[in-house]
């Protein structure tokens, strides 16, 4: 059994003719319209027209459905649960509960599924910086997140790779894979763990592994959480786009070396490298200096350009990955 992520050119209603197909990400604009349980549709803007989607696929055909009582979409083969969900809002909606129970209903529906393991796990949700301090969404929604997690035995070892970014619209999306075996974890030392953040981060830390690896049956694959300009715990370059870009990939780079360091048997004769990245924008006008420096380094990558706002507010790029 093998996992891998690609990002697809042709609509999602294309992709989604395969059999081997576990999940499809559409963003927009080019937004999906149907109701298969395979698709999380965010409300995240493409940059360019290179890419429509984000499809994962698997190397068996793959089964899927919608669960009744919770309506999250899922899909699964032998060893891998691909679930979403999508969580409306109201005005005035608490993001701590709205982010509570999104991540109740997921990990209730993946241990119930026997696969309780959540590798990954992508996190989007309009207005991510609005609110003061503790009040921030962001802050907020870290506090639901972990209140579920805990109360699911989630231990910070066991946190998953993740990312969370803002858009300016449309409900909480997250998807997120799960497997029937623990996947390992990987911190930057370069960077405090972002569980270990302090007090002025929130009440309660971010729920996330910088990055984790997974062997599967026929494979192994490395997931880069979101990564951006801190080190230790601090944003550095504030205002300056290409500095934080600069130490975003040099934290990237740490981290696939840490990945090799670990050395997992499965790779014992060839190296983790990056296949694809995500880069994630604030402000669009930042897209043409961003795309040109990436290219120098990582120009043989494929890359998915978004406008999406940073957790942090001061921090204007975030870039996140998939090796093999
Ligand atoms: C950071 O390093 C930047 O809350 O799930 C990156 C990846 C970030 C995931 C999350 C947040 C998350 O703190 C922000």
């Amino acid at each position: 059994m093998s996992l891998r992520c690609e990002y697809r050119q042709e609509s999602v209603a294309e992709v989604l003719r395969s059999d081997r197909v576990l999940g499809v990400v559409s963003f927009l604009p080019g937004q999906y319209c149907g109701d298969d349980p395979r698709v999380a549709s965010t409300s995240l803007i493409r940059i360019d027209d290179e890419y429509c989607c984000e499809a994962w696929l698997s190397d068996t055909p793959v089964e899927y459905g919608v669960d009744e009582s919770t309506g999250l979409g899922w899909s699964c083969n032998e060893e891998i649960l691909w679930v979403s969900v999508k969580m409306s809002e109201t005005p005035g909606t608490d993001m701590t509960e709205l982010s509570y129970q999104a991540y109740s209903r997921l990990l209730d529906f993946i241990s119930s599924r026997g696969y309780p393991n959540v590798v990954r796990a992508w996190n989007y949700f309009k207005d991510i910086n609005k609110g003061e301090g503790d009040e921030e969404r962001y802050k907020q929604f870290c506090l639901g997140r972990h209140n579920a997690l805990i109360e699911h035995e989630y231990l910070d070892r066991y946190f998953p790779a993740a990312s969370a970014l803002g858009c300016h619209e449309g409900e909480l999306i997250v998807y997120m894979i799960a497997s029937k075996e623990k996947s390992v974890q990987v911190e930057n030392a370069r960077q405090v763990s972002a569980y270990h953040y302090p007090r002025q981060y929130g009440l309660r830390a971010p729920s996330f592994a910088r990055a984790a690896y997974k062997s599967w049956a026929r494979s192994a694959d490395m997931y880069i959480s979101g990564t951006a300009s801190i080190v230790g715990y601090e944003s550095q370059h504030q205002g300056d786009v290409l500095a934080q870009l600069a130490l975003t990939l040099e934290n990237i780079s740490a981290l696939v070396d840490q990945v090799n360091e670990i050395d997992p048997m499965e790779k014992i004769d060839a190296r983790f490298g990056l296949d694809l990245l995500k880069v994630y924008i604030r402000h669009q006008a930042d897209y043409p200096l961003i795309r040109k420096k990436l290219e120098e380094q990582y120009g043989h990558i494929p890359a998915l350009y978004l406008q999406a706002d940073v957790c942090r507010q001061e921090l204007d790029v975030e870039i996140e990955g998939v090796g093999s």
